[in-house]
């Protein structure tokens, strides 16, 4: 184990001396835990930023895509009004829940997530080619997007594989949480050759980037960031990509070839552009939200994706309404498609692999009892199965925390701070806790889950598109097209976690 590098840590052996003790009495690994200090000591800008080796820019990637997230919204509720009418409703519903839960109103507050919560939204596109997938990572990047995780959603019948752009740290999620759920077509799943050539052809020929955008993200590769005006523009030119066309690139014939292949493969190929398909408001009670839907003229899907209700919310519940058809020229004739769609999300405390593990379980073992995929017919059956089987869930923070099932934040408290340095004060971790000194809560999980995310595909593509695909899923293939990997989401949850505890040892112990 070394000790020299730092200014903070080589300013004082006794204070390194101090916190290694500190952390062996949280019970975490001496050297990994100091390495951390280590880290956290000498880069002082979290490693999100890509630009921070220049000190050329003038917007940060964080305002870039809260900037962004801002344009993408407004341009949506212009182009869907059932978007807006969604809005207000998860508006007063969150107004609602604040006001009679002051408990969670406390909790929202401490992570800071009251803030971010009104701004908060995820969207998703469909892309076509490696090309574009490879080309949209660099757009990402320019407003600090990584791609984290990896999902495979051919198991249930849909031709693509995909990942979550979003910022993966806690400061630049607080500035803005925006996240694109990102899929790129696989095109080997066409069987019939034709099609498929015609299918690349389609793609090959489109440019789904401005020229404006492709330049601003070269110069902000080339300069490490962009100032305002740029920026500014940037967030213009990048908008393009994911508007919505009226007109499509191919024959009325060939788009319903396309779709009697797969809805999904007429949406992405038939068009010049991944228009955005939904933006997804975050509603802290999707059960309320739900349920006033059709009181506006929404009618919501028959079930509610991820975990059952609970007192402690997990990972992630959705519910989306169904797009409607919208008049399309074709280059030969008038038609219709559909694909824009509206959703809403409940986010919960994020798993770790074992308490993910217990997830999949659960939820396997009670879709397995309904025997059928989840629909209106027997939506009431699945709900009934779900709480069942989730009764194995320990719904208490307090538990999943001591089982290791979640995880959690933690916060120095005003007491623990005004008790630091007293003869008295606890030394370990728990014993902070349980003084009052440190308070805990919940980490949010800021993914998405690809059998959620299934159900919300297939719900808006029709019954008529379960098919199945014997095809393995390619995580390689698809990181070979992104041009990098993509990011472990658990050990984004886990360094958020541990950055919260140096904290608390550097607040109270150091
Ligand atoms: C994406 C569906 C997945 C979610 O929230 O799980 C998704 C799509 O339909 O393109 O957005
Ligand atoms: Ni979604």
């Amino acid at each position: 184990m070394k000790f020299h590098t730092g200014r903070f840590l080589s300013s004082s052996r006794h204070l390194i001396h101090l916190q290694n003790e500190v952390l062996k009495n949280l019970r975490l690994q001496g050297d990994v835990a100091l390495n951390k200090i280590q880290q956290k000591a000498t880069i002082r800008a979290p490693a999100i930023r890509n630009f921070s080796m220049h000190s050329t820019a003038q917007v940060s990637p964080d305002e870039i895509r809260k900037g962004f997230s801002k344009a993408m919204s407004d341009m949506y509720r212009d182009e869907v009004p059932l978007y807006g009418a969604l809005m207000e409703l998860v508006a007063e519903t969150n107004a609602h829940v604040l006001d009679t839960q002051p408990l969670l109103a406390q909790q929202l507050q401490r992570t800071g997530e009251i803030q971010r919560l009104d701004m908060e939204r995820h969207g998703a596109i469909r892309l076509g080619t490696a090309t574009e997938l490879a080309t949209i990572r660099r757009l990402f990047a320019v407003m600090g997007m990584q791609p984290v995780g990896y999902y495979d959603l051919t198991p249930a019948g849909v031709p693509v594989h995909s990942t979550a752009f979003r910022a993966v740290h806690e400061q630049a999620l607080q500035t803005s949480p925006f996240r694109v759920f990102t899929s790129l077509l696989r095109l080997e799943l066409i069987e019939n050759p034709d099609l498929r050539a015609f299918a690349e052809t389609a793609l090959a020929k489109r440019s789904i980037f401005t020229s404006g955008a492709l330049a601003l993200i070269e110069k902000a590769e080339n300069q490490g960031g962009l100032n305002a005006q740029d920026a500014d523009e940037f967030i213009r030119q990048a908008l393009e990509t994911f508007r919505w066309h009226h007109t499509a690139t191919v024959t009325g014939a060939q788009y319903q070839q396309l779709s009697d292949q797969h809805r999904l493969i007429a949406d992405v190929v038939a068009f010049k552009g991944p228009h955005i398909n939904h933006l997804t408001p975050r509603t802290l009670d999707i059960d309320q939200v739900q349920a006033a839907m059709p009181g506006k003229g929404i009618t919501p899907k028959a079930v509610i994706e991820g975990p059952p209700r609970r007192h402690c919310p997990i990972l992630l519940r959705q519910t989306s309404f169904k797009a409607l058809d919208e008049p399309i020229a074709f280059t030969d004739a008038q038609g219709s498609h559909s694909a824009r769609f509206g959703e809403i999300e409940q986010r919960g405390v994020a798993l770790t692999p074992k308490g993910r593990a217990l997830y999949d379980q659960l939820l396997n073992a009670a879709r397995d009892a309904l025997g059928a995929f989840p629909n209106e017919g027997n939506a009431a059956r699945y709900v009934e199965l779900m709480e069942q089987h989730f009764q194995a869930f320990p719904d208490n923070h307090a538990q999943m925390r001591e089982q290791g099932l979640a995880y959690y934040r933690y916060f120095p408290t005003e007491q623990g701070l005004a008790a630091r340095g007293s003869a008295d004060q606890p030394r370990t971790l728990e014993a902070l806790i349980a003084a009052g000194h440190i308070d805990v809560e919940p980490l949010v999980y800021e993914d998405f889950l690809p059998v959620s995310a299934a159900g919300i595909f297939q719900s808006n593509l029709g019954d008529a598109a379960q098919s199945h695909y014997a095809a393995n899923s390619n995580q390689a293939e698809f990181e070979q097209a992104l041009g990098q990997r993509t990011i472990d989401e658990l050990k984004l949850y886990g360094e958020t976690q541990q950055r919260s505890i140096d904290e608390c040892t550097l607040a109270l112990l150091a």
